[in-house]
């Protein structure tokens, strides 16, 4: 029923129209990046998110379609599905205490998206987000290339935020890649950090990095301790819709992308964030860089909490079927 589409406008399912759906179906609608279909089980309310949307276009100015559904089969021939649905954390909770509502809503939607856009290509969204994505691999039976996360990105974008802050600098000058899990134990990879080019080392102390580094890990925490009522969105959707543009688009670039790792960095059967090269394939190819053993180490250390997440993740699933 489904055939590769080429001649169609690219469509892009986002299931759960939440907060973070919900702004990335206008971030893709306004840079006039694919039409969107926005899948929630809240009935009336992805058809509400979606006339809305509608309604702007003639004042954003742009012409794509975004459909609002509870029903899977209007999301059929998607070139990339984003999964969001499932419980954003609440105030003292860890990404990991999720992990039991969020990974039966996250298979059974991996499932139903698959069935009706086989070609399509995945970015989990949902925490903990890389056991999610783990999931959802192992529940489409996708190859890798085609099912990745979202984290990296978002996270590298907060230590930028942290490092332009500090040095009152542009922050679109400032580079940097946090790879690791999405969590406390993820890995912002501080040496290779720079402001166009100049090592953040060379203009900071090591104690003001290492404050700028936690305030990363915590970047998630601090703002659900601000808003009290869910999590961030804004800059979720921002990261989410690069990844989007970059496959879409073809554009190759290097992001640091939840993949399941075969090998690389002495770590196999488990997804975690590294560099991965986004092009219409998906992910092109993953980036082995030489790290240092206590970067290594925190790697491992982050992959490790992973698996076990990941383990007991399988084992509420297996009770509940
Ligand atoms: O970096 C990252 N990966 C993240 C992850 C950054 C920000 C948010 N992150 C996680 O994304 C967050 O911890 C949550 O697990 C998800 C979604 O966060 P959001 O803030 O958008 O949560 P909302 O506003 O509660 O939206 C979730 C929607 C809501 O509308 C539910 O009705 C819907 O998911 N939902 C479902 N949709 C479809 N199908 C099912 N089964 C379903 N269950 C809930």
């Amino acid at each position: 029923s489904d055939s590769p589409i080429l001649c169609r406008l690219p469509r892009v399912t986002i299931v759960g129209a939440g907060r973070v759906g919900s702004t990335l179906a206008q971030r893709i609608a306004e840079k006039n990046l694919a039409d969107v279909v926005l899948l929630d089980i809240v009935e009336g309310m992805p058809q509400g998110l979606a006339l809305d949307l509608m309604e702007a276009r003639g004042i954003e100015l742009h012409n794509r379609q975004i459909v609002g559904t509870n029903n899977y089969a209007d999301t059929s021939g998607s070139q990339i599905v984003v999964i969001t649905a499932g419980l954003p954390r609440k105030p003292g909770m860890s990404r990991d205490d999720l992990l039991k509502t969020n990974a039966k809503i996250v298979v059974e939607a991996a499932k139903n998206a698959i069935a009706c856009s086989p070609h399509a290509i995945f970015i989990v969204v949902t925490n903990p987000l890389d056991v999610m994505t783990y999931l959802a691999w192992q529940a489409t039976g996708l190859p890798r290339e085609r099912i990745m996360g979202m984290a990296g990105v978002l996270d590298s974008a907060r230590f930028e935020t942290f490092i332009a802050l500090e040095l009152g600098v542009l922050p679109a000058d400032v580079k940097a890649m946090v790879l690791g899990s999405h969590g406390d134990l993820m890995v912002p990879l501080s040496r290779y950090a720079t402001v166009n080019g100049i090592p953040i080392t060379e203009l900071l102390d090591v104690a003001t990095i290492e404050r700028l580094v936690q305030r990363t890990r915590n970047g998630g925490a601090e703002i659900v301790e601000l808003m009290q009522t869910g999590g961030a969105f804004f800059a979720p959707a921002s990261a989410t819709s690069v990844m989007v543009e970059s496959i879409l688009l073809n554009q190759s670039r290097l992001l640091p992308t939840a993949t399941y790792l075969q090998g690389e960095y002495g770590l196999e059967d488990v997804v975690i964030g590294v560099p991965c090269r986004l092009g219409c394939g998906g992910i092109e190819n993953v980036l082995e860089l030489n790290l240092s053993d206590s970067e290594t180490e925190a790697l491992h250390t982050s992959a490790q909490s992973v698996r076990q997440n990941i383990m007991k993740a399988q084992e509420i699933l297996a009770m509940k079927s």
